[in-house]
């Protein structure tokens, strides 16, 4: 415990509000995961990673810098990770999903912003997260209007590198996207002093590439009835994936996926099989974002999947092609590769509609709750796209704006209790 406020002080947290903060979330955490019923052995470790949530992770980061790594933070899937460890990097995703922070963003931001980026940037601001503070950079992304512009505001903070995202996916805009992934290597290599040569960034695609298929394990067995672990515990699963050492986290969420696939064997369920199966999809759920699952959960139905960055939207396109030895071609497989993520801010955009029906059949679910984040426009908009496409497939959709805090729980848990009566 001192070593971690020794660690936390030389970084300049605020060590109060850090205490605070680590009280509330700690309480968040016992009330929404620990009373839940049959939990698989193997979540004992994602347990464990949040007990000490702000204190070994960001350790193995500073400890890597001072052995001259660098760190490097991000908040969107479309930052290739490969390309930041083959230069001796670390990526870690910084998105935040507390209002903790909002205090500290409010003088600087507009109060009508989506809770992600002012939860991101009050955290940085207000100096209360060790992670970015063990940062060397962050990485932003030109992807919905409200991310593209803070950045400039986050420069005044910690230097910020932005990687233009494309808005369409023709072959110009492929184009524009390939030499965007070629200059964010030679970016890593400047700033890390790495070259970075075909067979150390053949490896680091291996890399994700197994940390993605091990997500897409865990997915596959929720597809099971009765499901073998809850939503809560799966989204958790995908959250700690963007912090984590990625050879311990794959290889803990194959124990997992070991474990679950004995209760799948066996007949094995968390909740009764007839308990409603629901398909959250929408904007992602960052920690402590558990609000809407633990709704669902204490409603007398489940969570079965989620179409979300945190969620399918981080495995389900293809992985990095392996094949390529060369550093173009490895590039450009990872160029092709990212682009064939379904972001709302691509448009259009049709191919994630068509995905969410497949999801919907594909995890059994009963319904699908269509999840936004307040003034996310970009997934607010595409609803109505989404509506007209589950309607005439007759999948039963209940949409559901909200943000980070708890003052709108008791009327979404009536409104959730309505629709599982519908869908029931
Ligand atoms: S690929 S979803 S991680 S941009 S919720 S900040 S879109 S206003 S997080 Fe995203 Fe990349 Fe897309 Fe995924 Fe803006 Fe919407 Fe807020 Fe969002």
């Amino acid at each position: 415990m001192e070593g971690e406020r020794e660690m936390w002080k030389a970084q300049g947290i605020d060590l109060k509000r850090n205490d605070e903060f680590l009280e509330a979330a700690g309480k968040i955490y016992g009330d929404v995961y620990m009373k839940q019923p049959n939990r698989p052995k193997g979540m004992g470790f994602f347990d464990f990673v949040m007990s000490e949530v702000h204190s070994i992770r960001p350790k193995e980061m500073i400890d890597h810098r001072e052995k001259g790594g660098k760190v490097v933070g991000t908040f969107c899937v479309y930052v290739p990770d490969e390309i930041i460890f083959a230069a001796n990097g670390i990526g870690v995703g910084l998105c935040c999903g507390s209002d903790f922070s909002f205090i500290d963003a409010e003088d600087i931001l507009p109060t009508n912003l989506c809770p992600l980026i002012k939860s991101g940037m009050g955290f940085k601001k207000g100096m209360l997260s060790p992670y970015f503070e063990a940062c060397d950079f962050i990485v932003g992304e030109t992807t919905c209007d409200g991310k593209k512009k803070v950045w400039e505001i986050f420069d005044n903070y910690i230097p910020t590198y932005i990687m233009e995202v494309p808005q369409k996916k023709d072959p110009k805009q492929r184009e524009l996207w390939l030499k965007e992934v070629e200059l964010f290597k030679e970016k890593m290599e400047k700033e890390s002093g790495v070259t970075i040569t075909p067979e150390v960034l053949g490896e680091k695609i291996k890399l994700i590439n197994a940390r993605r298929k091990a997500l897409e394990r865990l997915y596959e067995l929720r597809k099971s009835s009765p499901l073998p672990i809850s939503g809560k515990d799966a989204l958790l699963v995908s959250q700690i994936a963007f912090y984590d050492d990625p050879v311990r986290f794959t290889s803990k969420t194959n124990e997992l996926c070991d474990e679950l696939e004995e209760r799948v064997k066996n007949g094995e369920g968390v909740v009764e099989p007839t308990a409603p199966r629901i398909l959250v999809s929408g904007c992602p759920m960052v920690i402590p974002n558990w609000k809407l699952h633990h709704i669902v959960e204490t409603s007398g139905a489940i969570v079965a999947c989620e179409e979300t960055c945190t969620g399918t939207r981080y495995f389900d396109t293809p992985i990095v092609d392996e094949t390529p030895t060369d550093i173009d071609g490895q590039l450009k497989a990872i160029a092709d590769r990212y682009l064939n993520i379904k972001c709302s801010c691509f448009t259009p955009n049709d191919d994630r509609i068509d995905q969410i029906i497949k999801f919907a059949r594909d995890y059994r679910a009963d319904g699908v709750i269509y999840y936004t984040l307040q003034f996310c426009l970009t997934y607010n908009v595409e609803y109505e796209k989404v509506k007209r496409a589950l309607n005439k497939e007759g999948i039963p959709l209940l949409r559901i704006e909200t943000d980070y805090s708890e003052e709108d729980t008791g009327q979404l848990k009536t409104r959730i209790e309505g629709f599982l009566e519908r869908i029931s």
